[in-house]
């Protein structure tokens, strides 16, 4: 009979594209198990060993050769870098992928599959757990024998981005929170972390020449209320995006421009229109301040702003804005538009904006970002009809600040609640007539700050939302359910625990009990 808590092989988020199981191939881990992986592939193999060691307790060791569970890189261009294949077998296991990024969303799959979940602090096992300093120890103590369900498991995303964003202006978030945010996220596949850098009441991004930005706008009183106070050094950041990029997720900058700049002009006065100083903010308000299309100091700023934050990141990508900019007239727009934009290209990325920045004539490359209430689609549909990619984030799909019910304590409500089915019974492709499947880059589910205070906070917010979106984003539209979404779901709440992970037991789901 099988182990009632052995996991069955489809019980993943996202839901894998071909799942095969079976029952006549269930893995039994052993005591003397190993993870086999040289070159490019032992860097994932190295964490893949990590976890199971610290969820059997066993001295899993990551070996070059033959091993009973292995990981190989086999080159393929025809697929996606994210596609793997997980085969379980009685004999042991074996991942493959064309590339490291796509082993490391086999090993989230895999992970998934283990039946408790073995904590976060898989960098450092010994340290998060003594038992695993002693393996006899652990494994006198762990609850019951690891089997894995038999099957095959072929797995590859619809979409290349899948996204979230995180506000750091209206509240600043430490590294440590960022990091620890970037290990929950990839858990489910997100690639991408978009930060949301600058804003009317604050900048946490140093940038060299220009130290008023972050001494006055990133000090003491700033963010919402006065409570968000921080910001990133360039070498944090630069940190940062490397530590991203072990977990595969690529950093998305972003200088909200040509409005939501007053903590840019509280600290220059002389990047306001009329050169008179601006006071602090720290309300919620929108759309009162502006950069002055016809100022050259505007663009001196704007072209050392991100020609230093594109030097800092790898990534192709350098989000402007371009949202809610109501104190900035059509024609400053358009002016102000057509300078900045060619900027992201100068310096080797592709402008990501807010979908207003539609509005204007784009470089091939750029991609507007879709947030809006239907019906109206912002000018997406005539640039996905140009050719441009673009990357959807529905306000009342996917922002992970709306409420989630009246009884949310955290987050705004503008564009109504968006409870757990909400923010997954809907389809990218359906979304905006004129902008199908070929014209999307993939889905983002932006977290605004306004109404948050801690890394607790960011995570009620975000999970189960999260989970659910990102499955919107990988898994194929056909295979999707929610009913069965929920299920998986349910089984989170002790794997939260276990990882220390704030979420919101939303009625929606009749949550596992740990
Ligand atoms: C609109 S959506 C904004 C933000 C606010 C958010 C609050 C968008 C591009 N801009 O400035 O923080 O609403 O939900």
């Amino acid at each position: 009979m099988r182990a009632p808590t052995m996991r069955q092989l489809g019980d993943v988020i996202p839901l894998p594209a071909s799942v095969r199981p079976d029952p006549s191939a269930d893995f039994r881990i052993a005591p003397d198990v190993s993870v086999g992986a040289v070159g490019e592939a032992a860097a994932v193999a190295d964490e893949l060993a990590a976890l199971l060691r610290h969820a059997t307790g066993f001295p899993v060791p990551r070996v070059g050769g033959t091993a009973p569970i292995r990981l190989l890189v086999e080159e393929d261009t025809a697929k996606s870098p994210e596609h793997y294949r997980l085969d379980i077998t009685a004999d042991g296991v074996t991942l493959r992928a064309p590339t490291a990024q796509g082993l490391f969303a086999g090993v989230q799959t895999f992970r998934q599959l283990l039946p408790t979940d073995p904590a976060a602090a898989a960098a450092d096992p010994a340290a998060a757990d003594p038992a695993a300093a002693d393996p006899a120890a652990a494994a006198a103590t762990a609850a019951a024998e690891i089997t894995l369900p038999g099957g095959r498991i072929e797995d590859e995303p619809r979409f290349p981005y899948r996204g979230t964003m995180i506000d750091l202006a209206r509240h600043f978030y430490s590294p440590d929170d960022l990091r620890s945010y970037i290990d929950t996220i990839a858990q489910f596949k997100i690639n991408h972390l978009h930060l949301h850098l600058t804003d009317d009441q604050g900048w946490r991004l140093e940038i060299a020449g220009w130290p008023l930005l972050t001494e006055i706008s990133g000090g003491e009183g700033t963010g919402v209320d006065g409570a968000g106070p921080g910001f990133l050094t360039a070498r944090e950041y630069a940190d940062l995006v490397a530590y991203a990029a072990t977990r595969f997720v690529t950093i998305v900058p972003e200088i909200d421009l040509p409005g939501h700049v007053n903590a840019a002009q509280l600290a220059y006065p002389e990047l306001t229109p009329d050169g008179v100083p601006v006071r602090q903010r720290t309300d919620g308000e929108v759309g009162y301040s502006t950069l002055s299309a016809d100022k050259e100091i505007t663009y001196t700023f704007v072209e050392d702003v991100l020609r230093t934050v594109a030097e800092l990141t790898p990534g192709p990508y350098l989000h402007i804005g371009g949202d809610e900019a109501f104190s900035t007239t059509a024609d400053d727009y358009r002016t102000f538009m057509s300078r900045v934009l060619p900027m992201a290209g100068k310096y080797g990325k592709r402008a990501i904006g807010w979908h207003e920045m539609a509005a204007v004539d784009l470089p091939a490359t750029a991609i507007p970002q879709y947030w809006r209430i239907e019906p109206a689609d912002g000018g997406v549909a005539r640039a996905a009809a140009a050719g441009h990619q673009v990357i959807m984030s529905p306000a009342d799909r996917t922002y992970l600040d709306m409420k989630y019910d009246e009884s949310t304590p955290l987050g705004l409500d503008w564009a109504g609640h968006v409870g757990v089915e909400r923010s997954y019974d809907w389809d990218p492709a359906d979304r905006l007539p004129g902008v199908a499947e070929e014209s999307l880059l993939g889905v983002e589910a932006p977290l605004w700050s306004e109404t948050l205070r801690s890394l607790a906070d960011v995570q009620f917010m975000a999970f189960p939302r999260l989970p659910a979106i990102a499955e919107v984003g990988w898994s194929p539209r056909a295979a999707r359910d929610w009913q069965s979404l929920r299920r998986r779901l349910a089984e989170f709440a002790p794997r939260w625990e276990a990882q220390g992970v704030n979420f919101h037991r939303s009625p929606e789901i009749d949550w596992v009990r740990g």
